[in-house]
């Protein structure tokens, strides 16, 4: 295991308040930011399974601050399932204290670790194979939204500040462009003239904002279509995980991020630029499970502004991913030298399909909205 050794384990493992002994750990590496980690215990006749995470505090700084967020949004998100006759250690993720009553463990070298209960029998996807899991996962992550929408904002801290601040972004992209620490830049111009070609689109969201045409709410701002939990009997989606990024943000951040990740025709690492693109079957149907949930609480600069965040969000990944290859590295897990490079490829292929397929985009929210206005 790469970043814990037996004796670092064994602290942590002194440090939280499991049940039974330690049977198996394992990996399970699918972001890109933090490292997790399967741990079962046994006491004899009964299995108990955590997920174990060491929280990156290169990109979260404080963590303090990070835990405090996902402990209230979790304890109020159980509560409000618990009204509604609903089963909140399905529905929201569990997190432990340690002994000492900590929300996380930090061990001899400053590495900060915390755990959460693995929620049985339920699984992931890092591509959304049908339009009904679409439905499924928007209907989610609209849910999520709306339960949170009477969460008090001002108790929540600013994990990442500026996290989609998209004019921010290509802010950090020219400053990498300038410095070219890596002498990377040579091999990216097509990309870079893509990526500044679309400057001007950059603001529109964070200007609505400011103007006070678009409202700020207590928002996920990580919707990739991964951090939905499905369950593995019924595959109805049951829980939005990852929950590092919960801040004030925009309710157009959260759609726009999950078409990104989930109306797509393969995932982010795709090679084969000629396999990936937008699936505008599966960006009708993740908009109707959304609008069912939180369509109501938008206002019509929202709506209008739907399929555009989906470009935005797209576009601004795509510029994270270049600048973090222009700078060696240093934000993102990779695999292999050209990693950033190739997700900011399929980011960027995707932008321009859906400038290809923006008027059908917008046609089939309104489409979608008017319907959900009629039926309530
Ligand atoms: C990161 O951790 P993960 O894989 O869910 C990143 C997102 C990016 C995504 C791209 C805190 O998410 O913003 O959209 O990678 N999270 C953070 O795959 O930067
Ligand atoms: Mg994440």
């Amino acid at each position: 295991m790469k970043e814990i050794g037996t004796t670092a384990l064994n602290k942590i493992i002194e440090a939280f308040p499991f049940s039974g002994e330690l049977k198996h750990i394992e990996s399970t590496d699918t972001g890109l930011i933090n490292s997790t980690y399967m741990l079962t215990f046994s006491d004899g006749n009964q299995d108990f399974q955590y997920v174990l995470q060491k929280i990156n505090t290169k990109v979260f700084k404080k963590p303090d601050e990070l835990m405090s967020n996902i402990m209230n949004v979790t304890g109020f998100l159980r509560n409000k399932i618990n009204l509604s006759g609903g089963n909140s250690a399905r529905e929201t993720l569990t997190f432990l204290y340690t002994k000492n009553n900590s929300p996380y463990y930090t061990d001899d070298e400053g590495g900060c670790w915390r755990t959460y209960t693995y929620i049985n029998k339920s699984y992931t996807c890092d591509k959304i194979d049908s339009e009904i899991k679409a439905f499924r996962s928007g209907k989610a992550f609209g849910k999520f939204q709306r339960m949170l929408s009477d969460f008090p904002a001002a108790n929540l801290f600013e994990t990442i500040p500026h996290f989609h601040d998209t004019p921010s972004r290509y802010n950090d992209l020219k400053k990498a462009v300038e410095e070219d620490s890596f002498s990377r830049l040579g091999s990216v111009r097509d990309e870079l003239s893509f990526a500044l070609e679309r400057e001007k689109d950059a603001s529109r969201l964070v200007d609505l904002a400011a103007e006070g045409k678009i409202p700020m709410r207590v928002t996920h701002n990580d919707t990739k279509i991964n951090n939905v939990l499905f369950d593995s009997i019924t595959n109805e989606a049951i829980c939005v995980i990852d929950l590092d990024t919960i801040m004030p943000g925009l309710s157009l951040y959260d759609f726009g991020d999950s078409i990104r990740s989930g109306a797509v025709t393969s995932d982010e690492n795709e090679k084969d630029l000629s396999k990936y693109g937008l699936d505008i079957g599966l960006f009708k149907s993740y908009a109707e499970g959304f609008i069912s949930e939180a369509g109501q609480a938008l206002n019509e600069e929202e709506i209008k502004n739907l399929a555009f965040s989906a470009k935005l969000m797209t576009l601004e990944c795509g510029v994270r991913f270049l600048t973090d290859y222009l700078n060696g590295d240093t934000y993102f897990k990779t695999d292999y030298p050209e990693h950033n490079l190739v997700r900011c490829r399929t980011q960027f292929k995707l932008v321009e399909d859906i400038e290809k397929h923006m008027d059908e985009m917008n046609e089939c929210v309104n489409e979608i909205y008017r319907r959900s206005l009629i039926e309530g």
